[in-house]
């Protein structure tokens, strides 16, 4: 007699790319800030005479070692210029432009950033606004320049949710830093498992797996660009 065995692995992996314009309208970030999840993409565009920084909540206008830095702003660029910067964990991060006293003024920005509470991008601002001096770094780090088809070629990544855009992202990981620290159980390791979860009742269905992509899709926020890709390895053993 056989018997007829099929769980189901289920990975799911949803990953957005977020577009902030750096100085298009004046001395702001637009939007301000975004919302995001460990594995998505952050596009500053740089507009002339602007830059975009990573700094922390407790020193305004200054930057760490690890925090990111688009360079300078060539002067030809105009939106032209992109600096990429992959989000490595659910936690806020904060940004300001460094060029002369935009930070002072207000321009910061940020991912994650609590709407209320003492830790919001207005409590942000006002504490730059006393800031001395924005810190500019020596160099460009914690992200990558793209042209428009590279960005583009993220975006289909993303959208067609294939594998490249996760490889992509976690490529440069180590030398970028959305944040200090990548939290252990992410937003997408968490659908991820409860994708295994449901597969694993529902056993010999797919519907398992729509159902989570269903679920992971809701946590994608941007979602200028979203992708979710759902392997479903079924592994089936006839055993006697
Ligand atoms: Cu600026």
């Amino acid at each position: 007699m056989y018997r007829y065995v099929a769980p189901a692995f289920v990975t799911l992996v949803s990953a957005a790319v977020h577009t902030v314009q750096v100085g298009q309208s004046g001395l702001v970030f637009t939007p301000q800030t975004i919302s995001a999840v460990q594995g998505d993409t952050v596009v500053f565009e740089l507009f002339p005479g602007h830059n975009v920084v990573e700094g922390s909540l407790d020193s305004p206008c200054q930057t760490g070692d690890d925090d990111f830095y688009s360079g300078p702003y060539s002067g030809t660029d105009n939106g032209a210029k992109k600096f990429v910067v992959n989000v490595t964990s659910n936690d806020p991060v904060y940004y300001f432009c460094s060029v002369q006293r935009h930070c002072q003024s207000g321009m910061v920005g940020g991912v994650n950033i609590p709407s209320s509470g003492s830790d919001t991008i207005e409590a942000y601002s006002s504490a730059a606004a006393n800031a001395q001096q924005a810190e500019t770094p020596d160099q460009l780090r914690g992200g990558q320049l793209l042209d428009d088809t590279q960005i583009a070629s993220l975006s289909s990544s993303a959208s067609s949710g294939s594998a490249s855009a996760t490889a992509s992202a976690s490529s440069t990981s180590s030398a970028s830093s959305v944040s200090s620290a990548s939290s252990a159980s992410s937003a997408s390791s968490a659908s991820a498992t409860s994708a295994v979860a449901s597969s694993a009742l529902a056993s010999r269905s797919a519907s398992a797996a729509t159902a989570s992509a269903t679920a992971g899709a809701a946590g994608v926020s941007c979602g200028q660009v979203s992708g979710i890709t759902a392997i479903v390895l079924g592994v089936a053993a006839w055993l006697v």
